[in-house]
């Protein structure tokens, strides 16, 4: 008898495949996101669960499928995990890093790039009929090229972000992270450190690439957004929730920034409706990673995860990408 998993969406048909190769798989092709008890309910008797940022594991759903072995994410950031419930419970979890760092790194610069160049609010004008005659002040924006990029999180994405604008648009890059980087990262991303408040002041374009926890939680609100520049704009491609998205839509109506491009939202996919009544803001819904070969190689890398954490496969007991690497058994 093959254990059984739950793949909590629906994913690739090809990846689906691969994990029935050596489970027995309970899947979602109609793709409804499960309620808490529902997933708990489909949970019973499986030893794994391929998971997207939609499921929350946390210890009342473990303690509820006390079975499970491991929870493998389809997504680097892992906030819809307690990591520290499932370590106690030496239940396997992992994410999905670096195969999306590019892709998700473009996606922040053409966010900012939209959001700088006022590329929705001028397409909304043109489709609105609006546009009669050429005017010297039409849609202007603020430039990126030679400008000041602002990161805040400097991982992987951060890193990538930083050089796109570096080497590609000579931008001055100045970041903030909870560590200083070593001086080769640095070097590499033609980047300077600087604090959080020098970053808020500094920053033309302030792209937040910083993982969601209790720490990051309205990382922005109003006092941050209160040092900015006026001129300023601000890119969120990292968590609902890091930005105070009241406070945001407040300041974009105020002008108190020039504009702001979102791609994830505090409670999505439900949004604010502030937000939706300012024009001066690019919204997308979650698509920073949303690329067909990037999708395809997530959800690879989630399913090889799995597979290697219930013991099948080449790397047997050594899944890829471990988020709590000590509850893997020590090599023999
Ligand atoms: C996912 C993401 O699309 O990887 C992440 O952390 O935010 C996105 O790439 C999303 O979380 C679905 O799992």
């Amino acid at each position: 008898m093959k254990p059984a998993v739950l793949v909590a969406r629906a994913v690739m048909p090809e990846v689906l495949m691969r994990l029935r190769e050596h489970f027995d798989v309970d899947d979602n092709p109609s793709d409804q996101v499960f309620s808490r008890d529902e997933l708990i309910a489909r949970l019973r008797g499986k030893l794994g669960v391929f998971t997207t940022g939609s499921e929350r594991i946390d210890e009342a759903v473990l303690a509820a499928n006390p079975q499970l072995r491991a929870v493998c994410n389809m997504a680097v950031g892992y906030n819809n995990i307690d990591v520290p419930a499932c370590s106690a419970r030496k239940v396997v979890c992992t994410n999905t890093p670096d195969v999306l760092t590019e892709t998700t790194a473009d996606f922040g610069f053409a966010l900012m790039m939209a959001t700088a160049r006022r590329i929705s609010e001028s397409e909304h004008f043109l489709r609105r009929g609006e546009w009669k005659k050429w005017s010297y002040d039409m849609f202007t924006g603020s430039d990126i090229h030679g400008a000041t990029l602002g990161i805040l999180g400097m991982g992987r994405i951060g890193q990538a972000i930083a050089r796109r604008g570096a080497h590609g648009f000579g931008m001055r890059v100045v970041y903030h992270n909870r560590s200083r980087l070593e001086p080769s990262v640095e070097q590499d991303c033609r980047a300077l450190y600087a604090d959080k408040t020098e970053l808020l002041q500094q920053a033309d374009h302030l792209v937040i690439v910083v993982p969601y926890s209790p720490a990051s939680h309205h990382a922005i609100g109003e006092a941050e957004l209160a040092l900015m520049k006026p001129t300023a704009t601000l890119t969120n491609i990292a968590r609902g929730g890091v930005v105070d998205d009241a406070a945001l839509a407040k300041a974009l109506a105020q002008r108190r920034i020039a504009a702001a491009g979102l791609d994830v939202f505090e409670g999505e996919p439900t949004v604010n409706p502030a937000l939706l009544a300012v024009p001066n803001v690019v919204l997308t819904p979650h698509i920073a990673s949303a690329t067909v070969a990037t999708r395809r190689a997530m959800a690879d890398l989630a399913a090889d995860n799995l597979i290697a954490a219930l013991g099948f496969g080449p790397s047997a007991g050594r899944p890829p990408t471990p988020i709590n690497p000590e509850v893997l058994r020590p090599m023999a």
